[in-house]
């Protein structure tokens, strides 16, 4: 008999955004997807927030939230996975910090530091950001950014223009 193949689960965190188009129903289409991706487990979702824009040029609000997955997928596989589902939602990249139908940045993946041209891990500056640590912090108010829990670091971000919506569910109905 063949030894079972051994999967190592590791618990990846994932920020979500959205400005152009339909941003509820692109933040429920990332969830869709995840959801169905074979070796992705979505085990927890944060509320969304309605966020002021934070660098770039002038455009319109943010819907965001950050969701746990636990996943068979290593960090670059999961990349990329994310970056076909940014373009099945039809993101365009014009310029740097631009608008954007969907974005989907992996904050962590378990305790993996990774240096590679196409991924950063942890996420070098999540600490940075409100619109990523408060709902991180939700449901991961344990997990350490740097030397200090996510739950810390939100209590003392900048929280203005930072308005929580509720659940998904609530916002768009289930598909
Ligand atoms: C000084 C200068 C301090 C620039 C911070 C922060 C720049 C974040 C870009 C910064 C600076 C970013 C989102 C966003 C972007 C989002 C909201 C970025 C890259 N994405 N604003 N701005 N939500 N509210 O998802 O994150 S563009
Ligand atoms: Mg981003
Ligand atoms: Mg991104």
């Amino acid at each position: 008999m063949r030894a079972p193949a051994v999967h190592k689960l590791s618990t990846a965190y994932l920020a979500l955004g959205s400005n152009l188009g339909d941003r509820a129903a692109m933040l429920r289409g990332a969830l869709t997807a995840l959801r169905s991706t074979s070796g992705v487990h979505v085990v927890a979702e944060s509320a969304v927030y309605e966020t002021a824009p934070v660098g770039g040029p002038e455009q319109p609000e943010y819907l965001n939230m950050v969701v746990a997955v636990d996943t068979e997928l290593g960090p670059e596989a999961l990349l990329e996975r994310c970056l076909a589902i940014e373009a099945g939602h039809g993101r365009v990249r014009r310029e740097r910090w631009g608008a954007r139908t969907l974005d989907i940045d992996m904050l962590c993946h378990g305790d993996t530091v990774l240096h590679s041209a196409r991924l950063t891990l942890p996420h070098p500056r999540m600490a940075e950001r409100a619109f990523v640590l408060v709902p991180l912090a939700e449901i991961a108010p344990g997990l350490l950014v740097g030397e200090a829990r996510a739950e810390a670091l939100a209590t003392s971000a900048e929280r203005s223009g930072m308005r929580k919506l509720g659940t998904l569910a609530a916002l768009v109905p289930e598909d």
